[in-house]
């Protein structure tokens, strides 16, 4: 059974209309990283990046699905069941709303919420306040389910596993600027994949892979997958 292994970026997402990190008008040149994504930054001012992700989720929750997301679903649908496996730096549920279910999300989800105190996580309110209680042990330690910079990301060793046995590694929509997403191409190359870019433009690390298509994921996702 052919292994495939998508590793998807906010570019994936940027025809839905949610914001890229570092295109033009990225979140990244409208936000200090350091104030929103870090553990930090939470500590420091918790109400400003609670309204930073409250405001995400109400983004994603009024954009839908592009024809790349449903590309990738009906990709999903036509292979054998565990063919196909996304590990999706994304926070936004669109993968799963287009028909995706062998999705990973290694940085966390605007959906959910957890107990900094206890670990207990939870589905997130539309807007998440800060003296909110954890519903497991009470204490007012709730935070955004997001992996911050300095973070561990989630399913580290399950991916790694995932990489290992790929036959095929395609990156979509992905500055390749963060890791240690940007050395999965690496992992997979050396255990023997193909691999591809599908990206609006060459990215960071586009020399690490076997081929590139270049144009906007709606248009080159479904290419693709036909
Ligand atoms: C960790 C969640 C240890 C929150 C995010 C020095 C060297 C190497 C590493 C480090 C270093 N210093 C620090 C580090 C580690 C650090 C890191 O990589 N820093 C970078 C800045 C150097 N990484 C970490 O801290 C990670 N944790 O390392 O823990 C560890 C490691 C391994 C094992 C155990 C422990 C945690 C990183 C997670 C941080 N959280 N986000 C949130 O979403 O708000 S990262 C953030 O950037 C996003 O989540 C996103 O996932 C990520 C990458 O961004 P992209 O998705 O690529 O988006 P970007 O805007 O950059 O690019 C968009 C791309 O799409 C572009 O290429 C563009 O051309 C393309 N595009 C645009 N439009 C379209 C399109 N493509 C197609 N169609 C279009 N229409």
């Amino acid at each position: 059974m052919t292994k495939i292994v998508i590793l998807t970026g906010a570019g994936i997402s940027a025809e839905s209309g949610l914001g890229t990190f570092r295109d033009v008008d990225g979140l990244w040149t409208r936000y200090d990283l350091n104030d929103v994504a870090t553990p930090e930054g939470f500590a420091r001012d918790p109400g400003l990046v609670m309204e930073f992700y409250n405001a995400r989720r109400r983004n994603a929750a009024e954009a839908a699905p592009n024809p790349a997301h449903l590309a990738l679903a009906r990709l999903e649908a036509a292979l054998p069941p565990g063919s196909v496996r996304i590990v999706t730096q994304n926070v936004d549920d669109l993968h799963e709303r287009a028909g995706s279910r062998a999705v990973w999300h290694m940085h966390g989800e605007l959906a959910r919420a957890r107990c900094a105190s206890c670990g207990a996580g939870w589905p997130a309110p539309a807007e998440m306040r800060v003296a909110d209680a954890c519903p497991s042990c009470g204490v007012a330690a709730t935070r955004p389910d997001i992996v911050w910079f300095g973070e561990m990301p989630y399913r580290m060793e399950e991916i790694w596993e995932a990489l290992r046995a790929a036959d095929l590694f395609v990156s979509i929509g992905t500055s390749g600027s963060v890791y240690p997403a940007a050395a999965f191409v690496q992992d997979a190359a050396r255990a023997g994949a193909e691999t591809l870019e599908l990206n609006l433009e060459p990215s960071e690390i586009a020399r690490d892979f076997d081929r590139g298509l270049h144009g906007p994921a709606s248009e080159i996702v479904p290419v693709w997958v036909e």
